[in-house]
């Protein structure tokens, strides 16, 4: 009998922002925050993505301090209790600090574009590094979503982050890349990168997929409905993200994505054995 079928790492979605399109802003409040935390712990995330400012469409930027007023004391209440954390942020200053409370990722939506001091903190912690496909800040991003071959561009412009990475001292094998689901893109380019996931993974690199409850899943749920009920949508495209490889899915629901995981591990096992 074959080895049993792996599902990917399952990361929660913790996001201190008051103005966060798809939670509303509702763990605002630190304890709140850090409540919510651990139960996508208990619910069996692998680890809990910290993020403080907001990355919606049209988004304005947060200065870094007020970021690290709201992320770091959730950070370092979710580490002393044990829970594995990513710090979601573009800013080395506060990944340094996240790296200095015991993150075990850095995950930079910009893929190091938007400091240039981001590669070198990411080579003195020597962490993970999730490096997303990123064109320019969320103010912009919809003007930025043109592309002569979605594929093809979203892989070079990886390739060539990629290639400064090794150059700034970052290990190759600590890096994951992130196509950016609608992060200058329309729905179109998502479906697209989705269904060509074996190309960026040509790259050899892990894989982490964002597509949770994001703008492109709206087709799915009627008119007007809430960015929850996009959490089966969700569901399905992470599981065929699963299928495709990758090695990690980011995810608002995480009891759903640990369900869809499993049905898939059983349909695959019973395949092969
Ligand atoms: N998407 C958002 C925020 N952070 N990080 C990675 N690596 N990949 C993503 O697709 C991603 C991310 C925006 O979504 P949210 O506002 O629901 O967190």
């Amino acid at each position: 009998m074959a080895a049993n079928t792996v599902a990917p790492q399952i990361m929660g979605i913790l996001n201190v922002t008051p103005d966060s399109f798809s939670d509303g802003g509702r763990f605002a409040e630190i304890d709140d925050a850090i409540a919510r935390g651990l139960q996508l712990h208990e619910q069996g995330a692998d680890i809990v993505d910290v993020g403080g400012e907001s990355t919606r469409p049209g988004a304005e930027r947060l200065p870094t301090r007020a970021e690290q007023a709201r992320v770091m004391p959730v950070i370092r209440a979710l580490v002393d209790a044990g829970v594995a954390v990513s710090v979601d942020t573009m800013n080395a200053d506060t990944a340094a600090a996240a790296a200095e409370a015991g993150v075990s990722v850095i995950n930079d939506v910009s893929g190091g574009l938007a400091d240039p001091a981001m590669y070198r903190v990411v080579a003195e912690t020597g962490l993970h590094y999730v490096a997303m496909h990123w064109r320019g800040h969320s103010k912009d991003m919809d003007r930025l979503a043109t592309y002569d071959d979605v594929v093809v561009d979203v892989r070079n412009e990886l390739k060539a982050r990629l290639a400064e990475m090794i150059v700034s001292g970052i290990s190759p094998e600590k890096v994951i890349l992130d196509p950016g689901l609608g992060f200058a893109k329309t729905a179109e380019h998502n479906w697209r990168l989705l269904g060509a996931l074996d190309e960026l993974a040509s790259l050899g690199h892990p894989l982490l997929i964002g597509a949770s409850r994001k703008r492109f899943l709206e087709e799915f749920v009627p008119p007007g409905a809430a960015p929850v009920e996009r959490d089966p949508a969700t569901a399905i495209v992470s599981t065929l993200a699963a299928h495709a490889g990758v090695w990690a899915v980011r995810v608002h629901d995480v009891p759903a994505t640990r369900t869809a995981f499993a049905v898939w591990c059983a349909w695959e096992n019973g395949r092969r054995s």
